[in-house]
């Protein structure tokens, strides 16, 4: 789909999801002469300071709504080039990524380090999601041009890059992802102590970098990893602190300095024993596994 010009011949099956919050629309459809379900996801952009100047002329025409005393409100339509939306596509997409993309309730559970051998470890191995988008970043295959810093140290080194969810127009929403080299590490329960070099590779050199290329210091960085991730290759999620992503929130997101701590200082092992909280989706596959292996409704 990288040479779509167009969303001619996009036949819609169903509307997804929509967020009047975030301001997007996730559809589920096919593209006329291809194969494969295609999930798209079309979001409105943020204001952004530089831009503004251009909408503040007379080429926006505003079309009244209604007017009270001193307060009216309009429609206001501004040039069509700014006006563009932001649109991400996967084709094809696998049920996973519908399931992922639709809105459903969400679920707390509790994963002990039992449930995790017995449960999520055979899930991980059978049934995640492809993670070849991640290798062919480390690998130069895609998104090379995109690369914000790298450390090309095999246990250490890590690529840092701007996560799909961001456009790059603005930084109030800046959002990067460091994904590591080494392979093999599939999440925050395989932590133990010697990671601590490449966790505390990531976190100062992940800050350094976006204070170079972006001026963002890193006391207004928010950087955690997700438990659990959709991914099972590690990596570190940046988001600037005036923003509130989705997956920031408790039952997901881990601060990787806490991370770091609890390794050194509290247990090396501390991930390998600890009961982690998960938030799941009701349709996820993981989450069902959890329901039927423990007999919940
Ligand atoms: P996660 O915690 O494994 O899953 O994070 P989540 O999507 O449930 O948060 C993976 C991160 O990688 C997310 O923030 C995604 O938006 C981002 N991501 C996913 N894909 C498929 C890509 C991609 O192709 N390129 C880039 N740059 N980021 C991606």
């Amino acid at each position: 789909n990288s040479d779509l010009t167009s969303l001619h011949g996009f036949k819609l099956i169903k509307v997804l999801n929509e967020n009047a919050q975030v301001k997007n629309i996730v559809l589920h459809g096919k593209f006329e002469n291809a194969d494969g379900d295609a999930v798209i996801i079309l979001e409105k952009t943020p204001f952004s300071e530089e831009t503004l100047p251009h909408f503040l002329t007379s080429e926006t025409s505003l079309v009244k709504e209604f007017h009270n005393d001193i307060y009216s409100q309009y429609m206001c339509h501004p040039p069509s080039r700014f006006s563009a939306l932001k649109g991400t596509i996967i084709h094809p997409a696998t049920t996973k990524h519908l399931d992922k993309y639709s809105a459903q309730s969400f679920h707390f559970l509790y994963e002990t380090p039992q449930d995790y051998e017995a449960i999520t470890l055979p899930f991980i191995e059978e049934l995640s999601f492809s993670i070849q988008w991640v290798y062919n970043i480390l690998e130069k295959k895609a998104e090379v041009e995109r690369i914000v810093f790298e450390d090309e140290d095999p246990v250490t080194g890590f690529v840092l890059l701007p996560d799909i969810k961001w456009d790059q127009k603005q930084l109030e929403n800046l959002y990067l992802v460091a994904i590591c080299h080494k392979h093999g590490i599939k999440s925050l329960r395989d932590l133990d102590r010697s990671h601590l070099p490449l966790l505390k590779n990531i976190l100062t050199k992940g800050e350094e970098a976006i204070k170079q290329k972006y001026g963002v210091e890193s006391d207004q960085l928010r950087i955690y990893v997700h438990y659990q991730p959709s991914y099972y290759h590690f990596h570190v999620h940046f988001t600037h602190l005036n923003y509130d992503p989705p997956g920031c929130g408790i039952g997901k997101a881990h601060l990787l300095q806490d991370v770091i701590d609890n390794i050194e200082n509290i247990d090396e092992d501390y991930y390998r024993k600890k009961t982690l909280a998960c938030v799941f989706k009701a349709n996820d596959k993981l989450f069902k596994r959890f329901q039927s292996a423990k007999n919940v409704k």
